[in-house]
């Protein structure tokens, strides 16, 4: 089965990163940055402003992209292929939604103990501006089964 398309923005600042609590829907009750699925015709940019605005009250201005995620979730064979975004320029001040309350978080204090269990394993890699690619195992429980991280050159 063909991969879901999703993005995935990230917005750090000086020492800071932005994150949202998750309200409902998939991930609800855990911290992530901003983002979801492409709607008909979008790419994955159009998306990932889309989204943060959506999601944040952010209007994006500028993004690079970070890395690739893979997700493979075994019991139902739903796969995800998730475009990490690095947000470079943006206006606006994060104001909470029906889907997320965003939250400023010092970078060593980041709540990974409330976060999907992949994080840990990409986001110190993101935080140091590497490039990356990843790859999960996930039960219907979200439970990660495995993982495996890689530092690229280049994402294509
Ligand atoms: P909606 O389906 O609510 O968007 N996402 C994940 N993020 C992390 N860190 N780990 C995962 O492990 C994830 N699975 C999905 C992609 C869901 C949002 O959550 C991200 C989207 O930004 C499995 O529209």
């Amino acid at each position: 089965m063909e991969p879901k398309l999703l993005t995935l923005c990230m917005l750090k600042e000086g020492n800071k990163i932005l994150l949202g609590m998750k309200k409902r829907g998939f991930g609800e009750g855990w911290f992530n940055g901003f983002g979801g699925k492409l709607q008909e015709g979008e790419s994955l940019e159009d998306a990932a402003y889309r989204e943060m605005h959506e999601e944040s009250g952010i209007k994006v201005l500028n993004t690079s992209k970070k890395g690739i995620l893979y997700f493979d979730f075994v019991d139902d064979k739903e796969k995800l292929e998730v475009h990490v975004f690095q947000i470079e320029e943006y206006e606006g001040k994060p104001i909470e939604s029906e889907e997320m309350r965003p939250e400023w978080f010092e970078i060593d204090k980041i709540p990974f103990d409330k976060m999907w269990p992949d994080d840990i394993h990409w986001l110190p890699m993101f935080l140091e501006g590497y490039l990356f690619k990843g790859y999960f195992e996930f039960n219907d429980n979200h439970k990660m089964l495995s993982h495996k991280v890689k530092k690229v050159d280049s994402l294509n």
